[in-house]
């Protein structure tokens, strides 16, 4: 697998919640290299950037308000695939469905609520890491 970076993003609710350390510790003990980490606020435009991709649906202007509601810890996380595995170690979308031992399983309670935010692809992190940190 190929040395990559990712962006990763404790939500609100998970920051809220105390899981802060608990995802780090699962990162760290995934073989991953936290290589930035900021705690603060999404500012409005880089929640819209983010999340351009999801423009227009149903869900799209409560995510943003619920992003933007209270303060995240924004990471960039390198490692051997690091895109695929922040993802594994993340869960399905809907915490739902979400298998037990994934971040969403265990912490997460509902879809607009699910703890953690990570790229798709090493393109998308890339775009995602310009929009947070610059
Ligand atoms: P992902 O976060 O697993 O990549 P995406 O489909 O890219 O999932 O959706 C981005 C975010 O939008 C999700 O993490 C979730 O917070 C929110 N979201 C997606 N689908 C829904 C929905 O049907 N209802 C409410 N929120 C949703
Ligand atoms: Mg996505």
């Amino acid at each position: 697998m190929a040395q990559e970076k990712t962006y990763t993003m404790i939500k609100p609710d998970g920051v809220r919640n105390r899981h802060i350390g608990e995802i780090v510790n699962r990162f760290e003990r995934a073989g991953l290299d936290v290589e930035r980490m900021e705690l603060g606020m999404v500012t409005m435009d880089q929640a819209k950037a983010n999340y351009k991709e999801h423009e227009g649906k149903p869900f799209y202007d409560g995510l943003i308000e619920y992003i933007t509601s209270g303060p995240v810890v924004k990471m960039v996380v390198s490692g051997d695939g690091a895109v695929a595995k922040v993802r594994t170690l993340m869960g399905a979308t809907n915490p739902a469905d979400a298998a037990p031992g994934t971040i969403r399983g265990d912490f997460g309670l509902i879809m607009d609520e699910n703890v953690i935010h990570g790229s798709d692809s090493p393109e998308s992190a890339e775009r995602e890491i310009a929009i947070f940190f610059g």
